[in-house]
């Protein structure tokens, strides 16, 4: 398939309220491997199967990656990353992050899948991937697709079962206020997960995010989770990602947990 490189655009000045904090985690044991990933739209594709050895053209935004073996490695020692909506929470996660720039707006219509070696998230972990887009207005869309492992201590604050379970977040923020949230949750059964688990994100042309999500290696998905509308168009980001929270004492008593998409853009060095 084609590269997809005269559609990858210059990261966009777009900030959120991200607090980042660059200190390494010597308490957190995470890994999980993402073997493919498959961007397809009617005006190109994109296919990295992660077999040369070499992350790029992915950037290393948090924490940890690296490729071999046909698959790009998310481990630990992330990076620890405070990311709030700038309103009621606060989240405190150790994460290692690659992304990409993608210009959605000259995509249109678009199917991204990551296919996830077969894991089961451990306590507090998760991964998954995720998209952002500028919308205009100083819009930013986020929408974020994970399993993840909620601890019960942190499950009620999210308003989300307990247990191992798909996640779908979603929110737009313009100039890093909240317009609106969502968080969704569907519990999953670990012996549901027979294979490699793959996330798919699909925008349709009207505007419709649909996600769905296989764990048995592609053979079947499913979508537990009803379309989001969101405006079309955009520069942003695709991401994937792997994290752990981060208890920490005192003022991060009451982390909360899963809220993956969030702070998934950190500011570039420039
Ligand atoms: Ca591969
Ligand atoms: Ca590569």
């Amino acid at each position: 398939m084609p590269r997809l490189h005269p559609l990858v655009c210059a990261l966009s000045t777009l900030c959120l309220s991200v607090l980042a904090v660059r200190s390494e985690a010597a308490h957190s044991t995470f890994g999980f491997d993402v073997d493919r990933v498959d961007l397809v739209a009617s005006s190109g594709s994109l296919s990295d199967d992660f077999d040369d050895g070499v992350i790029s053209p992915w950037e290393i935004t948090f924490g940890t990656a690296s490729e071999a073996g046909g698959v790009a490695s998310l481990t630990s020692p992330g990076t620890h990353n405070v990311v709030t909506d700038g309103g009621a929470f606060s989240v405190f996660l150790d994460r290692s992050d690659i992304q990409l720039e993608v210009d959605w707006a000259a995509l249109g219509e678009f199917s991204v899948t990551s296919a996830w070696i077969s894991a089961v998230p451990g306590p507090g972990e998760s991964f998954g991937q995720f998209t952002q887009r500028d919308v205009g207005g100083g819009a930013v869309v986020d929408t974020a697709f994970v399993i993840a492992l909620v601890a019960p201590s942190v499950a009620a604050t999210l308003g989300l079962s307990p247990g191992l379970q798909l996640i779908q977040y979603q929110q737009q923020q313009t100039g890093g206020i909240t317009d609106w949230f969502t968080i969704e949750g569907v519990l999953v059964d670990e012996a549901d997960i027979t294979g490699d688990v793959l996330f798919r994100t699909v925008l349709d042309g009207s505007g419709n995010y649909t996600h769905s999500v296989s764990l048995d290696g592609g053979s079947s998905f499913v979508s537990p989770f009803a379309d989001t509308f969101t405006a079309l168009g955009g520069s942003g980001r695709l991401s994937l990602f792997a994290y752990e929270v981060v208890p920490e004492p005192g003022t991060f008593a009451l982390v909360l947990v899963g809220l993956a998409g969030l702070g998934s853009v950190k500011r570039r060095a420039s």
